[in-house]
């Protein structure tokens, strides 16, 4: 298997940590995303929507989206589990998993790339010369900041995001509070649960993959 990766970015960092959890080495293949090498039609032959992390097979079989390429290392590595251990704790962490993704990380994404100069032309990620929206940017903050209330909510109720153990919805929660930060955008003092599970999420080895 082959990963295709870019260390800077906060998507393929979601199924680092994921490995790193797991004990999982993959060969890895850097994509240079800020230079636009994800566009050049060699990457475009793994990858046609121009986007990382993929999850290149022995087959040949190219696997991207962070979640379905977890999915597929969660069935050939079980333990520890990440993404449930049962029907009802799979459908919570799911759902979960999509709320940290629908309404942390698109917001950190529109907040990023309709506020940075190298991606005047890139404000969808990948393959489409969509422009870049300015007014976009205010509106990815605002929701980064109805996120970081979501999570506060969320953490009162329990240890985890989804239930009693890490999961990857813990994953995709981090990088999103990480991402955050390239928009100078944290978890506050009316975070007081938040942060105490960031400071014990972020301190777990894998945070650092
Ligand atoms: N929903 C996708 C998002 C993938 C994505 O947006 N990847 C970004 C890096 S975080 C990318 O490849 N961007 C390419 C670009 O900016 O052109 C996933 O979870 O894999």
């Amino acid at each position: 298997m082959k990963f295709y990766d870019c260390t800077i970015a906060p998507s393929p960092r979601r199924v680092r940590i994921f490995m790193a959890e797991k004990g999982i080495q993959i060969d890895t293949a850097q994509v240079d995303l800020l230079n636009g090498e994800n566009l050049k039609p060699e990457f475009l032959k793994i990858n046609p929507r121009g986007v990382v992390p993929v999850l290149q097979l022995d087959d040949g079989t190219c696997i991207d989206e962070t979640v379905p390429i977890c999915r597929y290392l969660e069935e050939l590595y079980p333990d520890p589990p990440l993404m449930g251990h049962d029907a009802k704790s799979r459908a919570v962490i799911a759902s979960r998993t999509r709320h940290m993704e629908m309404d942390g990380f698109l917001c950190g994404a529109e907040a990023f790339r309709n506020s940075t100069p190298g991606f005047a032309d890139r404000g969808i990620p990948g393959v489409t010369g969509v422009p870049a929206i300015p007014q976009l940017a205010e509106r990815g903050r605002a929701g980064l900041l109805r996120f970081f209330d979501q999570l506060e909510r969320v953490l009162s109720q329990g240890p985890y995001i989804a239930g009693d153990t890490f999961s990857i919805a813990d994953i995709t929660a981090l990088c999103v509070v990480d991402f955050a930060g390239w928009v100078k955008l944290g978890l506050s003092d009316s975070h007081p649960n938040a942060r105490k599970w960031y400071g014990s999420v972020s301190s777990r080895p894998s945070a650092k993959a």
